[in-house]
């Protein structure tokens, strides 16, 4: 079997569902990273081989307020809970400067489904971001998030986007895609949108002109045919229009959750396949990142062995993860660096739409 998956990656001929589940179910990681390798080598151009991107980047997330509830999140609160917040725009301004301070290049807002935080309160943002650090890029909201604003301002997702675009939106984040298979939606998520409809807000995205991302959120409870599941979904949305940047397969952290204790928590072997098997399936995407803060630093970093091309960022400031219990927040850039040279990889600092900032020298 390896070896046909082989031949079709060298032949570049698209990798079938069932040989994706056979992949995941194999325990020889090796082989399965050295496909994913040999994916990501195809991909590249001459000169780039050994390139992993990486950018200064820093979360905000104006608001943790959210009416969905979902078994796997740690940092939603209901609007007079202890230790809700939704900033001022004053606040929010505050906490960009820090980031634009610290060196951000690209400023990653997502935040909870708040009925007080409405359209007009995120282009109000948007502007005043634009306006007090007009190189910064504004990579935000999720689909679930898009489809939330429009409902409550009776317009379609296409002209929500219109009016963040015209407010100083850039690109979209990969957050919200969680596992579209709908058993397992329905189970931890039952309050988020279905992921045709979250497929579809991307294809609508793509078609005014944002690049954005998809993730799929492990160790929710899915099995490995959901994953491929996912993927292959991707890729046929991919297919249609053609705007997916990057992939990110994120491990649940289960501090504070309601669904820890009722799952099988993701291993090792589980997220370097989940880094592997992606790059292998998803021919039509340029990029797969190694989200640290959700791999750890160490796994992230053998990652690089395993098909991913992208470290993501220096993170200043993240809270959604760090809710459910990660570790680090925020990464040197010199660190970054050394991460990626000591995998035998070359760092190039990249902006949020892949344009190259910056090639280290050896
Ligand atoms: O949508 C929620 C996930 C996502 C937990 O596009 C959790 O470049 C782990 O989408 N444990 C937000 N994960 C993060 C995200 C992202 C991150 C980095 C880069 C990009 C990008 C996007 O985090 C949510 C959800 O799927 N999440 N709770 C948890 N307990």
């Amino acid at each position: 079997m390896f070896s046909q998956v082989k031949q079709k990656i060298l032949n570049k001929e698209r990798i079938a569902f069932e040989e994706g589940v056979t992949l995941y179910k194999s325990n020889d990681l090796l082989a399965i990273g050295s496909l994913g390798r040999l994916a990501r080598d195809l991909k590249t151009k001459q000169g780039q081989e050994k390139w992993i991107y990486w950018n200064r980047n820093m979360h905000l997330n104006p608001t943790n307020v959210c009416i969905a509830r979902c078994e796997f999140c740690a940092f939603a609160k209901l609007p007079n809970e202890k230790g809700a917040w939704t900033y001022t725009i004053d606040e929010a301004l505050e906490k960009v400067r820090k980031g634009a301070e610290g060196g951000a290049n690209e400023v990653h807002i997502v935040g909870g489904l708040n009925p007080k935080a409405a359209l007009p309160y995120y282009t109000e943002l948007l502007k005043a971001i634009k306006n007090k650090f007009p190189a910064l890029h504004i990579k935000g909201f999720t689909a679930v998030e898009i489809d939330f604003f429009s409902k409550l301002k009776k317009i379609s997702h296409e002209e929500t986007l219109k009016q963040l675009i015209d407010a100083g939106l850039d690109s979209m984040p990969g957050g919200g895609a969680e596992i579209f298979s709908k058993s397992v939606r329905n189970e931890t998520c039952p309050d988020k949108i279905p992921a045709s409809k979250w497929l579809e807000i991307h294809g609508i995205a793509h078609k005014v002109g944002l690049k954005t991302n998809a993730t799929m959120l492990c160790g929710i409870g899915e099995n490995v045919e959901d994953r491929v599941d996912h993927m292959v979904q991707l890729r046929e949305q991919q297919d249609k229009t053609n705007g997916f940047q990057t992939f990110i397969p994120l491990s649940c952290h289960y501090e504070d959750t309601e669904i820890a204790g009722k799952v099988e928590p993701l291993t090792a072997f589980d997220q370097l396949k989940n880094i592997a098997i992606s790059r292998i399936m998803l021919d039509n995407f340029d990029h797969i990142k190694a989200y640290w803060i959700q791999l750890g630093v160490g796994l992230a970093q053998v990652s690089l062995n395993f098909g991913a091309d992208d470290l993501d960022g220096t993170v200043q400031e993240e809270n959604i993860t760090h809710a459910a219990g990660a570790e680090k927040r925020g990464l040197g850039k010199d660190f970054i660096q050394t991460l990626i040279e000591d995998a035998g990889y070359t760092p190039v600092e990249r902006d949020t739409v892949y344009n190259v900032l910056a090639v280290a020298k050896h």
